[in-house]
């Protein structure tokens, strides 16, 4: 995959920067913004964007149905976790889009499509940067980790070629072994888990699978249910 790298000071997000741009680019262009001044989580939550974070868009015009696109996501996640082992960090994917280090976010991975016409992958990782009061109980960053700051091109450089290999994957159909890594490196499966949705808890139960759609499939006690990404989160009970 041949990558072409837009570097912005500022933006107000890279995701809409991107779709912005997408259609009078080629494939493999990405977004990257040394801040973030209005950097966006799913359903218009935020995500915190100081300097010294990876904060990155990565514009995919993949030619594959419809129904496999949202599975982009995790091509993003596995790209995360293969760069943050090469630092020896080991890290989890909270189905469907956080990457966690012992329970605490440093990554988030946001997708976004035009129906048919391209994708958006958007990758948010905690590399230098301040995490912010309201949430250093709940995320973390490399440095953090690490005690020592890394070198983002670096960084961007080890998740791009990690990028290269989970996207050839997706784009020869090679779902399932995409899905056999995400199953090795979750971590949801076997714990006990709320599905919430709209702040709202939509099922709660043990997570058994998640299934070659990418769904997740959830034991309740009255019975398996599957919930398929989307718009939920998991929260760990
Ligand atoms: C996500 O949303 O995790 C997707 C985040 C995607 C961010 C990237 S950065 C580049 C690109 N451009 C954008 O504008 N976005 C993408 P969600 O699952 O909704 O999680 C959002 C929640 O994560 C927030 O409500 C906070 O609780 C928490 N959060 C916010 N900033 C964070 C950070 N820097 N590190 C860890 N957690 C954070």
């Amino acid at each position: 995959m041949k990558w072409h790298i837009v570097r912005l000071t500022e933006v107000r997000s890279t995701n809409e920067y991107a779709k912005e741009i997408a259609e009078d680019v080629p494939e493999g262009t990405i977004v990257l913004a040394r801040r973030q001044t209005s950097g966006k989580g799913r359903k218009g939550r935020y995500w915190a964007s100081p300097e010294g974070g990876l904060w990155m868009s990565v514009i995919l015009k993949p030619k594959t149905p419809i129904e496999n696109v949202p599975k982009l996501v995790f091509v993003g996640a596995l790209a995360v976790v293969d760069a943050l082992a090469k630092y020896g960090i080991p890290a989890e994917i909270k189905w469907p889009n956080d990457v966690l280090v012992e329970g605490r976010k440093i990554a988030g991975i946001l997708s976004e499509c035009r129906l048919d016409r391209f994708a958006v992958l958007g990758i948010g990782l905690n590399v230098n940067n301040e995490i912010p009061e309201e949430l250093e109980d709940s995320a973390v960053s490399m440095k953090g980790l690490l005690g020592f700051e890394v070198d983002l091109d670096e960084v961007l450089q080890r998740i791009l070629r990690a990028l290269s290999y989970w996207y050839s994957l997706f784009k020869s159909g090679r779902h399932r072994e995409i899905l056999d890594a995400v199953r090795r490196r979750s971590a949801v499966l076997g714990r006990h888990v709320r599905v919430i949705e709209d702040g709202e808890v939509l099922l709660e139960g043990t997570a058994l699978d998640i299934d070659d759609d990418g769904a997740l499939v959830v034991e309740t006690g009255e019975g398996t249910k599957r919930v398929l990404y989307g718009d939920v989160s998991i929260r760990f009970s």
